[in-house]
């Protein structure tokens, strides 16, 4: 791949998106490489992810103006669902991905970063959805996801006007749920996946489904797709060794990594 590196880190994977000299900008081939690295994370040996754009100045700078700027209509709608395609994929990533955002998300870095599950961020950062500005709307999923994760009216108000807010603004709006000074960012990051990794797997999928669609329906089903997803949970041996381990009053086992099942 020529703009995407992996490297693996235990049970932790490290995607970086590496397209420095534009600044992490998304073109086709990044969208590309990005699906497959996505694609070739082996979900029997990770169990989270942390997502980073190369260099200290940006995270993703937006989708490539350039590419877009000659787009028709049509086109334009193909490649706004090539991003979502992608974003889609990493929002229903069976394990949880971590955005590390390490500088400029602007546009289609702002949306690549609210498909993931959490976001953290370097005091750098600055998040924007500025496409008003350039005669478009936010293509890669931002109409739909900050009105989510923030309240409908900030929403608005950002992607109306086009402001980018930094950090500390992020922070306070809820849209990321903590600030690093930059080399601090991605230990972090990982510290935050390791953590995560020495839970039990399948509870961990099993909870990122359960928030995930229930946002998407009414409380009841959603109270329905829980107790789906708490059954599911039982007679795996993550939950006989969780449990065992606690009435045992083991408390060195109890920190001991359960084993994964695959189901
Ligand atoms: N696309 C392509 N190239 C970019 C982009 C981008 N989004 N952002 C930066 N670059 C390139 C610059 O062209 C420049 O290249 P070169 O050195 O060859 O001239 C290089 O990166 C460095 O950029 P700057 O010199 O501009 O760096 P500065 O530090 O002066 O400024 C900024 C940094 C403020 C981030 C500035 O680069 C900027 O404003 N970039 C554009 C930000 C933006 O508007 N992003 C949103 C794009 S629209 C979008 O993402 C829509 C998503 C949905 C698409 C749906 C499709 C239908």
């Amino acid at each position: 791949m020529e703009f995407i590196t992996y490297e693996q880190e235990g049970f932790v994977g490290v995607v970086t998106i590496n397209r420095p000299q534009a600044l992490n900008a998304l073109n086709s081939q990044v969208l590309e490489e990005l699906e497959a690295a996505f694609d070739a994370i082996d979900l029997n040996t990770t169990r989270a992810v942390v997502l980073t754009g190369a260099g200290e100045k940006s995270f993703v700078a937006g989708a490539d103006i350039g590419e877009m700027s000659t787009l028709t209509k049509a086109e334009g709608e193909a490649f706004g669902k090539k991003g979502n395609d992608v974003f889609r994929k990493i929002e229903t990533f069976p394990i949880p991905v971590i955005a590390a955002v390490n500088g400029f998300a602007l546009g289609g870095g702002c949306e690549i970063s609210m498909s993931c599950d959490i976001r953290i961020c370097s005091e750098n950062a600055v998040f924007g959805q500025p496409e008003v500005g350039l005669g478009i709307t936010p293509g890669f999923g931002g109409t739909q996801r900050l009105a989510r994760l923030v309240s409908p009216g900030m929403a608005k108000q950002l992607i109306y006007t086009a402001r980018n807010i930094k950090a500390d603004e992020a922070f306070r709006i809820g849209l990321v749920n903590a600030v690093y000074p930059l080399e601090e960012l991605l230990p972090a990051a990982k510290k935050m996946a390791a953590g995560i990794a020495a839970n039990a797997p399948i509870a961990v999928r099993n909870c990122k489904k359960a928030i995930n669609d229930g946002l998407q329906v009414d409380i009841d089903q959603a109270i329905v797709i829980e107790e789906k997803l708490f059954g599911d949970c039982f007679e795996t041996e993550d939950q006989k060794a969780g449990m065992g381990n606690f009435l045992e009053k083991d408390k060195e086992k109890k920190l001991k990594v359960v084993p994964f099942q695959n189901k």
